[in-house]
């Protein structure tokens, strides 16, 4: 057991060092993995085997005293960096006033705050409103709920490679079935899936892409049926997949023309990750409803929804809600990384980490015929390991070296519906020293495989 009084401070002034003391996992870790797998659902996976103490910068410490260079933010959410002394001034200033009312039972500012923080960074300058949520899952629920209400159509369409969470309603709208679905169903009705413009792998244009899905939709499902269209901007889960140009904004324009609600799910994608504050800024495209998370909040749990408002509006009094949506803890937080988002340069540093992370991938491609394809934009960059000979997926490859870098002290993470992509969605308080060190580790890690 770690007491406090031996336990690292986390936050920034963290030594940013990869620093390895004994074996992934250590003693200490190894320890509490034996209390994990006796105390915890067996579904309830892991990708680093440590037992974390401290992050801050771009490192996780954990209970052994190894420094792990950090490359997945915990999913996209710790963007900003994790304990980033302004979100953990805010969050102690409100842990201290109050730490709930319900907002629907007593509303609060922090709660408004974001609200119009969110109405004004999201695409689009038409007028907005927001509502706020616990999960990512639970902010797509509800854009469903929103859409179907405003349309008053029932039908909702999603895309293949698409990943939305793994509650009843987007375990149906995620594309996966190992290990998002499989055996957890029946799942919900009235969804259906169209084909994803994935240039690696089917060659097509935006516009022929877009053909392509827009000709499903209409003839599988019927614009007079459809609510809403959900998409990520570039899929997160599925393979940090990038559409062709021209697939998104085609998309768009048909949703217009047809009175069906185009949703982004920028839960991955959202506040400065891609080198814009949103993935639809990439490509120039305003959507009618966002969802939000993740990076949001610091690390606190929030989601959102935000979107034109007389969509957000067409919801009856009470028909939007639950106990903690908008927590004041998390409210706190999010106004704190917003301003952070906003004011310390994030955007810029998101550009600048992909530069650094395209090169050096990139350079590995050039070297390497089993990186397929290297994608992505700001700090949402991946790399797509396949059989040089065939092209094939090479799952077994991928998951070989993203083993391999942990072992060594550098968290990434994998993804894709092929199993066969590590992603880099470093936090963007890291150092170029760190990502340079990661990604040699990384390097290494192939040639040894
Ligand atoms: N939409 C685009 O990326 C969450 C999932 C991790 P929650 N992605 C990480 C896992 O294996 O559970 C995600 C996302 C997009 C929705 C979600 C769901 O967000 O906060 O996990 O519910």
């Amino acid at each position: 057991m770690i007491t406090v009084a031996t336990m690292p401070l986390g936050g920034p002034s963290l030594p940013q060092e990869r620093r390895l003391v004994t074996a992934i996992p250590g003693p200490r870790s190894q320890e509490l993995l034996d209390r994990k797998a006796s105390a915890v659902a067996a579904g309830v996976g892991h990708t680093a085997p440590v037992h974390a103490v401290a992050a801050g910068g771009g490192v996780i410490v954990d209970a052994d005293g190894n420094s792990l260079i950090d490359l997945g933010s915990g999913i996209a959410v710790t963007s900003i960096g994790n304990a980033h002394p302004k979100v953990v001034a805010a969050v102690q200033e409100q842990v201290a006033q109050f730490t709930h009312t319900c907002f629907m039972v007593a509303p609060y500012e922090s709660y408004v705050g974001v609200a119009e923080a969110l109405n004004r960074v999201t695409p689009g300058d038409h007028g907005k409103k927001s509502a706020l949520f616990n999960s990512g899952a639970e902010a797509v629920e509800n854009a469903v709920k929103i859409a179907r209400k405003f349309t008053g159509k029932q039908a909702v369409v999603a895309f293949d490679h698409g990943y939305h969470g793994r509650t009843n309603l987007t375990m149906a709208l995620t594309a996966k079935s190992m290990p998002y679905k499989s055996g957890f169903g029946p799942f919900a009705s009235e969804v259906y899936r169209a084909p994803l413009s994935y240039p690696y792998r089917d060659g097509l244009s935006g516009a022929d892409a877009a053909k392509k899905a827009i000709s499903v939709i209409e003839k599988q499902v019927g614009a007079d049926n459809l609510a809403a269209v959900i998409i990520e901007p570039i899929q997160g889960e599925g393979g940090f997949i990038v559409p062709a140009d021209g697939f998104l904004p085609a998309l768009v324009e048909w949703c217009r023309a047809n009175g069906v609600v185009f949703i982004a799910d920028e839960i991955q994608t959202g506040f400065a990750r891609t080198g814009e504050m949103f993935a639809s800024d990439v490509f120039g495209i305003v959507p009618d409803l966002i969802t939000t998370a993740k990076g949001i909040a610091g690390g606190m749990p929030l989601a959102a929804v935000t979107g034109r408002a007389e969509i957000m509006d067409a919801s009856h009094a009470g028909g939007l809600g639950g106990t903690y949506g908008g927590n004041p803890v998390a409210c706190a937080a999010a106004l704190a990384a917003i301003d952070v988002f906003e004011n310390e340069g994030m955007v810029e540093r998101a550009r600048e980490i992909g530069v650094l992370l395209k090169g050096r991938l990139e350079a590995l491609q050039a070297s390497d015929a089993r990186v397929g394809d290297v994608r992505g934009h700001g700090a949402m960059i991946a790399a797509e390991f396949v059989d040089a000979e065939t092209g094939e997926p090479d799952a077994a490859l991928t998951a070989a070296v993203a083993k391999a870098c942990i072992a060594e002290g550098v968290i990434v993470l994998t993804c894709g519906t092929y199993g066969n992509v590590i992603r880099f969605l470093p936090p963007l308080s890291t150092t170029d020293d760190l990502l340079n060190e990661g990604l040699d580790v990384v390097a290494a890690a192939l040639a040894a495989h």
